[in-house]
């Protein structure tokens, strides 16, 4: 376990600082936490930020950017590794974190696109996507990724789930409609205690209000102006 002081700098709906929040509360680490309003960011982030964005850690006087990067530096610093121990595992692990990414630029191009045709083009490669990851979880292989530890992985799915859960909870529950496979992970993962506290009490609260005043056709569509 490392002495080193750490300071996560946040932004409260933030699915980014999510993967951070989530491999710290897993390893039992502590921490200090900042929040920064993003629409005004103030004139500390900015000269600690490279890319003026979140999250951030400081370890002692080091700056880590990148929720990736930051990621794997609190797993190799704290606990239990929370990656498969086998290197072509592990790499099909990272892989797939990767494309959870990618994921997370198509839930906000869906959540923001300003016309139909844009909402309709970025849910269809949304569902493509989805239809990509279902078919490489293996059958009865749960209850998580890789099988039955909570791993890394799992982790960096999880705001994606929890966007559909917000989704749903506004009308839209179509997402992972026609994927069992991901319904029962995606169940599961946002089981998990680390998942829950990774975000404030009144997360869903701040979302919507954050995607309202988006005035997008798909905010307009859950009645959320
Ligand atoms: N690739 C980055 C993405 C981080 C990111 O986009 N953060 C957003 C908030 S969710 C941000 O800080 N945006 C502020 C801006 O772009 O000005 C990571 O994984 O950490």
């Amino acid at each position: 376990m490392s002495n080193l002081n750490l300071h996560l700098i946040s932004f409260d709906i933030c699915p980014y600082v999510q993967r951070a929040m989530i491999l710290l509360l897993e390893k039992n680490a502590e921490f200090q936490i900042s929040y920064v309003d993003l629409a005004n960011k103030p004139e500390w982030f900015l000269k600690v930020s490279p890319l003026g964005k979140v999250p951030v850690l400081q370890v002692d006087q080091t700056v880590l950017f990148e929720s990736s990067v930051i990621c794997e530096y609190i797993d190799e610093t704290h606990g239990e590794v929370m990656h498969p121990s086998d290197p072509l595992v592990k790499a099909e692990h990272r892989a797939w974190m990767e494309y959870s990414s990618v994921l997370l630029g198509l839930i906000y191009g869906v959540s923001t696109a300003q016309d139909e045709d844009d909402l309709a083009a970025k849910r269809n490669d949304l569902s493509q996507k989805l239809s990509n990851l279902e078919l490489t979880l293996k059958k009865g292989n749960g209850p998580f990724f890789g099988g039955s530890k909570f791993a890394m992985i799992d982790a960096f799915y999880a705001p994606v789930f929890r966007y559909f859960q917000a989704f749903a909870q506004w009308g839209d529950s179509s997402y992972l409609s026609e994927f069992p496979r991901l319904q029962s992970w995606e169940a599961n993962v946002m089981r998990r205690s680390s998942v829950l506290k990774a975000v404030p009490q009144d997360y869903s609260e701040k979302l919507k209000n954050f995607l309202k005043n988006k005035n997008s056709v798909y905010a307009r569509k859950l009645n959320l102006t």
